[in-house]
């Protein structure tokens, strides 16, 4: 009894953790590109027939020279957009960045629920959370980069947590 009781206060614990938007997640995932850092790529579950997915990231720039993301591909989904939310007249709405995301050196970009992020149209049979979407994000430095999209769940908003 009292080891149930103990387990359902750590699960209590790690929801309220989450919640955090500061919470660095033991799940995150990272990949390394030359003087790019990529931190914990990820998406949400949507379903089959959803029209879009958003991805979210952030790019540490460790270098002394600027950078720009100039866009991204996934062979799940149709294509990718980059994105940034607006307030415009009280309403939140989204609209393509021109010319990219500016890296400058020493600095990091968060592509977050609210702001900068990468729209995916039309993913392609959906995205199971738990699984990797393949996603390949291109530089105008760097050059081509492999990450993988982790997918949380459908309502997850802050980054890593996974939901083991
Ligand atoms: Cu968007």
């Amino acid at each position: 009894m009292r080891r149930t009781f103990l387990r359902a206060t750590l699960v209590v614990g790690a929801n309220l953790a989450a919640s955090a938007l500061s919470f660095t997640p033991a799940a995150a995932h990272d990949f390394r590109a030359a003087d790019l850092h990529i931190g914990h790529p990820w998406t949400r579950a949507v379903a089959p027939r959803a029209p879009t997915a958003a991805g979210y990231m952030t790019i540490r720039n460790a270098g002394s020279a600027p950078d720009r993301l100039l866009g991204a591909e996934t062979p799940q989904a149709g294509k990718v957009e980059l994105h940034e939310m607006s307030m415009t007249d009280g309403i939140m709405r989204m609209r393509p960045v021109p010319g990219g995301i500016a890296l400058p050196p020493g600095q990091e970009v968060r592509l977050a629920p609210g702001g900068l992020h990468l729209m995916l149209i039309g993913p392609q049979g959906g995205f199971a959370q738990g699984a990797r979407v393949p996603l390949t994000l291109v530089f105008e430095r760097a050059g081509r980069v492999e990450v993988e999209l982790a997918v949380e769940a459908a309502g997850a908003r802050g980054s890593g947590h996974d939901g083991h």
